[in-house]
């Protein structure tokens, strides 16, 4: 099967989709999908991965450096703009396996006149600070050709602008510009070379850039090419100057060459798909999505860097202020630890980085230990305003409490550590920060918790769960059964914290009020909604079942304004019973092994017709609880809907009037962890991997790679078989347990299990 998306017309109303569909990126930077002669206007950007800045009062957001790939063409004094000239033919492709995507357009400019334009780039999988362009022209007659090509510093920004001081050089043929962010003065270089052997060149500087004019008498049906190496750096980088550093890496790139830097990024392509490839065989559809939705995944991956996670709207831009959310512990973090655990590691010290800010956001609301930010930057505190959504009625703020009251956020940062600490067994990750964070949270939770003396109980009031419509909630299920588990971490963390660094178990202790035994006490006694006798639902928070039953579709035809925000204080979901995402339904999966098959179905069967899916992290999990309760029928529709939304660009675009368009990630972990977790039916403990498969109907087959502990296996499963080979030299530790029977594997061996 082909690993190439593409589209054979120019729809300018779909260029937003597309620039977000036809992205590149490495981790460091995203370079959202737009033409070469795009700007600002076509929201064209280079995203730098955790690189913030506030302008005055406006939302704190990422930076998004001077574009260096900024190309306009002109042919006989016509611009080549699909946007303004006649297009016979275009094509725009990305070939995911290789991270590189190309534009190949045919302009009409006379009767007898075609001008083709074709360009090809890729952001180095190998050098972390480059972008590599290649551009080809060929005119059907004798033209002039005017090529205007640089670095524009006139950059997209959602609550700019961010850049200031902006400076234009050029040297030995090096284009540069180098910017100031406005709040903390972090010095943004961009650097260019070029390489070109034909036209005369001219310089042409200007306030907000710096452009070659090159002048070119072309020849009829000739072609003419020219390469742009781009390095992008920033003074937070490990450089003395950055903007040395981005001039000699793109003078180093030019004297690499397109050919031979194109040939080692694609060899880390290949790499990655290696050990993370999944292969659907019987759904072609279902296959690509997949892939695709991988393929964002690792493009955004901060495989560099411990200080970076992974934002909600990835690299496509400044959306959602560039935070980091819980999605990622909740709906990437799988991905990574199945397939790549020393990134899944960055993603987890990031938390212990910004273990500070959510300190200090505990400390504000008058709690103890640690209260992870709902949208995280840099330091980990909280860029989440209080009124964070404008009423489109009224045009004026609403009060939201996503930031004071999604107190699981903290359970989910230390449930992510723990998950990590359980694959791998590395417990550098408890020393290096992760059990003190561990700790924090759980010290936060027992500060925030209520005993209720009548009921001898710890209880969890005034939150907001995952579904956000239904703000100031108590006893959200979700929420107590995290914090339970958080706290049940924290007492096995702390165990094992004395046995392997007993100083700092010590240090832990001592610097804290709280002590083990209340952390004991309250996790004997903390309330979990639990399921219902004879009906076996589990009420999602206290009286939610006095809300008004309403269908669905009766709701929606309440709405009166297509963008309105259906939850808070007067949304209309907000009485009644519809929910936003996937709540209970959610615990049900994170906490599969504690429920029985029954109370899934039940739950499912019931909060399924009630959930709006208003956010994209809802399907997956939709999708992965109906694949555990063995109804792939059900679950499919699910899985294509997580799996394809950035392929399509159907989903929500509007909360309000916030624009929240751009890729998403947690769909995109969500694809994986519905076709692996889900249909495969992978659950892997840290001693036992369970599979216990429920495959689609049209999946023949799927097959994929799993790491763990540092052992690669490859699984495949059909309807009738499960076989896995892992080709590790020496025995190890972790089982397999199918048909509810154990299983080992030798080295280099394999293991075939019929399903019964
Ligand atoms: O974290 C999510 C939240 O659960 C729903 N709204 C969007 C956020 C970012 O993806």
């Amino acid at each position: 099967m082909s690993w190439i998306i593409k589209e054979d017309i120019f729809d300018k109303d779909r260029i937003t989709t597309n620039s977000n569909k036809y992205m590149i990126g490495n981790g460091y930077m995203g370079y959202r999908g737009t033409l070469e002669e795009f700007d600002k206007t076509q929201l064209t950007a280079t995203t730098l991965a955790g690189v913030y800045d506030r302008f005055e009062d406006k939302w704190r957001e990422p930076v998004n450096a001077p574009n260096g790939l900024a190309t306009k063409i002109y042919c006989d004094g016509e611009e080549l703009n699909t946007l303004t000239a006649t297009v016979v033919q275009h094509t725009q492709q990305l070939d995911y396996f290789h991270g590189v995507h190309e534009r190949s357009t045919t302009f009409q400019l006379a009767e007898d006149h075609i001008v083709t334009f074709i360009s090809r780039r890729f952001c180095s999988a190998s050098r972390l600070h480059l972008l590599a362009n290649e551009i080809v022209l060929q005119s059907s007659k004798s033209a002039a050709f005017v090529i205007h090509t640089g670095i524009d510093g006139d950059v997209w920004d959602i609550n700019g602008p961010h850049l200031e001081q902006l400076n234009a050089t050029a040297s030995e043929n090096i284009l540069q510009l180098d910017a100031v962010t406005h709040e903390l003065k972090h010095t943004v270089s961009v650097a260019e070379a070029i390489s070109v052997t034909f036209g005369e060149q001219q310089l042409l500087l200007h306030e907000y850039g710096v452009f070659r004019e090159i002048k070119l008498d072309a020849i009829a049906n000739e072609s003419y090419s020219f390469q742009k190496y781009v390095a992008v750096y920033t003074s937070l980088d490990d450089a003395q100057n950055c903007s040395l550093a981005a001039y000699s890496e793109s003078k180093k790139a030019l004297v690499a060459g397109f050919k031979l830097l194109l040939e080692e990024h694609q060899q880390v392509w290949r790499e990655k798909w290696k050990n993370s490839d999944v292969k659907i065989n019987g759904d072609d559809k279902a296959q690509e999505a997949l892939r695709f939705s991988m393929y964002q995944l690792h493009i955004i991956a901060p495989g560099h860097s411990e200080r970076l996670s992974i934002p909600a709207r990835g690299l496509s831009g400044q959306v959602y202020k560039g935070a980091v959310f819980w999605d990622t512990e909740m709906f990437m973090l799988p991905f990574f630890l199945y397939t790549q655990p020393d990134i899944a590691r960055n993603l987890m010290m990031y938390r212990v980085h910004t273990l500070e800010g959510a300190r200090r956001k505990a400390a504000e609301y008058g709690y103890e230990g640690a209260f992870f930010a709902w949208e995280s930057q840099e330091t980990g505190d909280d860029a989440c305003t209080l009124f964070n959504v404008n009423d489109v009625f009224t045009g004026r703020p609403m009060r939201t409490y996503f930031r004071d009251k999604q107190v699981h956020i903290s359970a989910d940062v230390a449930h992510g550590i723990w998950q990590y600490y359980t694959f791998t067994g590395d417990d550098s990750m408890l020393t290096d920060g992760g059990a003190e964070v561990i700790w924090e949270c759980a010290r936060f939770f027992y500060s925030y918790a209520y005993y209720n003396s009548r009921k001898q109980r710890y209880e969890i009031l005034d939150v907001t769960g995952p579904d956000e419509y239904h703000e100031r909630v108590s006893n959200n299920a979700f929420t107590n059964k995290l914090v339970k588990r958080t706290v049940n971490i924290a007492l096995e963390a702390m165990e094992t914290l004395k046995v392997i660094n007993r100083v700092q178990y010590e240090t832990l202790i001592a610097g804290s009020e709280t002590t083990i035994e209340q952390l004991h006490h309250m996790n004997n006694n903390l309330y979990v909604p639990s399921p219902d006798e004879n009906s076996l639902l589990i009420e999602q928070f206290d009286r939610y079942f006095t809300l008004e039953d309403v269908k669905l579709p009766e709701l929606k035809s309440r709405i009166l304004n297509k963008n309105e925000y259906l939850g808070g204080g007067n949304g209309i979901a907000t009485t009644t019973q519809v929910l936003k995402q996937a709540d209970v339904v959610l615990m049900l999966h994170l906490f599969k092994d504690q429920y029985d098959h029954a109370t899934k179905q039940a739950n499912w069967t019931y909060y399924e017709p009630r959930t709006e899916h208003g956010s994209s992290l809802s399907s997956c999990i939709y999708a992965m609880v109906a694949a555990d309760v063995g109804s792939s029928d059900w679950a499919y529709p699910y899985f294509l809907r997580t799996a394809t939304i950035d392929l399509t660009g159907d989903s929500k675009q509007y909360v309000g009037d916030l624009y929240i368009g751009g890729t998403h990630p947690a769909a995109n972990g969500g694809a994986w962890m519905a076709a692996v977790l889900g249909f495969a039916g992978v659950h892997f403990n840290g001693q036992r991997v369970q599979i216990k498969p429920s495959l689609p109907e049209q999946w023949c087959s799927i097959q994929f790679p799993l790491l763990l502990k540092g052992q690669l296996f490859q699984v495949t499963v059909d309807s009738k078989t499960v076989v896995i080979t892992t080709q590790g030299e020496h025995p190890h530790c972790i089982s397999f347990e199918i048909n509810e029977q154990l299983h080992h594997i030798e080295a280099g061996q394999e293991l075939r299990v019929e399903l019964s």
